[in-house]
């Protein structure tokens, strides 16, 4: 990457071959923190993703007591049981992480103690009352709907609550509160969303089950540590899956990425637009689906995306936008108004910075239209701090006529610390 001015110039690699293990899972990540921390006894996190969000999560965790020690990709988490955190001497700080934000939101207001919570600009604009409300409903006392938040301590009952958005976060508050709650706790989704939290809550022992949509929840005592084995991060692959797909003669074997089924939508859709990607070494790791990619170049058609695909691959929305540029015909992406409360709206963010290059996209209420398969000029992106934007956009500028530059290289720390050197390492 070259600078200039305060802008960085976005180098183009023409072709991509190579083989690379993106890092770890940001949601599995955090969830590990989190849970081990009220577990009894030791959690061991193998490929652990040192990005900034999880970090946060780590630092709340610090100030609340919990001995945390990390060593590479390596995390050790000195649970102290559900009952074990501490009131912290200061605010809570969740930098740019709405998991974290929120999860926390769940964990602490059946705590016998009060604690605020605050992040950065982004996560201060990001919409709260969608967990403080229904956690209100349990008995949970917390002061604002957007960070900073106040949260008293509170005794709670479990609740039925009819999902109104499809939300892991929104769920994973619920059910976290629910472990605190009295009586038992019934969520009915919207639509399936990650199921994280599920998965590694039963694996520890929780009183928790899933049928369909409902997940029901039962106040817990105990939470038994275990070792978690984070697969690499499905929407950290995802744009590797989008760039060995669109540039000539490329192949990029992509290794122990996350398969869990309400993550894989990508693979679906850029099956569907017809990218060539062979899936091999399947296999089952700490509970959750792992494999191998290898991703080949294809000539890729539009489609159409929305309904219950959604939640299997918000984050991943920008970047399959990307695809649909270089995509003969239209794609039509709907049922994703979602992506308007993330870091930034990101429905807004890509209309815009695909405009710049002369792409044919109109921003929907929910989505957007991309006509696609014609040529692009390069352009002086802007990424909002958006982690997923600055990357997608990266992606974007490869097959761009003309030089790019990208405003804010640094915001991918937040979930791909090393996204430039496996990016760049790709060249041949
Ligand atoms: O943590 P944060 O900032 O909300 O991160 C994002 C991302 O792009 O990395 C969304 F902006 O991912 C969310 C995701 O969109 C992570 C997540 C989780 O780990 O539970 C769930 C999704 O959010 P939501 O609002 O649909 O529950």
């Amino acid at each position: 990457m070259g600078t200039i001015n305060t802008k960085t110039k976005i180098n183009k690699i023409g072709r991509a071959k190579g083989c690379i293990a993106v890092p770890g899972d940001k949601s599995i990540s955090h969830r590990a923190v989190m849970l081990g921390a009220i577990a009894d006894g030791t959690t061991h996190i193998s490929g652990f993703l040192n990005g900034a969000d999880c970090t946060a999560t780590i630092n709340c965790f610090r100030d609340m007591g919990i001995e945390i020690e990390c060593s590479g990709d390596s995390v050790t988490v000195h649970g102290k049981g559900m009952h074990g955190l501490k009131a912290p001497d200061k605010m809570l700080y969740t930098a740019n992480s709405g998991t974290t934000t929120r999860l926390l939101c769940g964990l602490l207001c059946g705590q016998p103690f009060d604690v605020s919570i605050t992040g950065d600009a982004s996560i201060c604009r990001r919409p709260m009352g969608r967990v403080t409300k229904p956690l209100s409903q349990m008995g949970a006392d917390i002061e604002n709907e957007y960070c900073p938040l106040h949260i008293h301590g509170s005794a709670l009952h479990g609740i039925e609550y009819d999902m109104p958005v499809a939300s892991a976060q929104v769920k994973t508050a619920l059910i976290l509160a629910g472990l605190y709650a009295d009586g038992e706790t019934l969520i009915h989704e919207k639509e399936k969303s990650r199921d994280h939290t599920e998965l590694m809550l039963s694996a520890m022992g929780a009183d928790i089950h899933t049928d369909g949509l409902d997940i029901r929840v039962k106040k817990t005592e105990r939470l038994n540590a275990q070792n978690v084995k984070v697969p690499g991060d499905i929407s950290s692959a995802a744009f590797f899956m989008v760039l060995g797909s669109i540039l000539p003669d490329s192949e990029i074997t992509i290794l122990n990425t996350g398969m869990n089924p309400t993550r894989t939508g990508i693979i679906d859709v850029l099956l569907a637009m017809g990218a060539d990607i062979e899936i091999t070494n399947e296999r089952v790791s700490a509970g959750e689906k792992t494999a191998d990619m290898i991703v080949r170049s294809s000539s890729l058609k539009g489609t159409e995306i929305g309904g219950d695909i959604i939640p299997r691959l918000i984050d991943e929305l920008p970047v399959i936008a990307v695809a649909a540029v270089f995509a003969e015909g239209t794609t039509v992406i709907r049922d994703a108004a979602e992506l308007k409360v993330k870091e930034t709206n990101r429905i807004r963010a890509v209309v815009d910075e695909f405009k710049k290059c002369g792409i044919d996209i109109e921003e929907t209420d929910d989505g957007m239209i991309i006509h696609g398969g014609k040529s692009i000029h390069g352009a002086d992106f802007a990424a909002y701090g958006d982690h997923r934007m600055a990357m997608s956009l990266t992606i974007l500028a490869q097959l761009a006529e003309g030089d790019s530059t990208l405003d804010d290289v640094g915001c991918v720390d937040v979930s791909y610390p090393t996204f430039f050197d496996d990016f760049y390492g790709l060249k041949y």
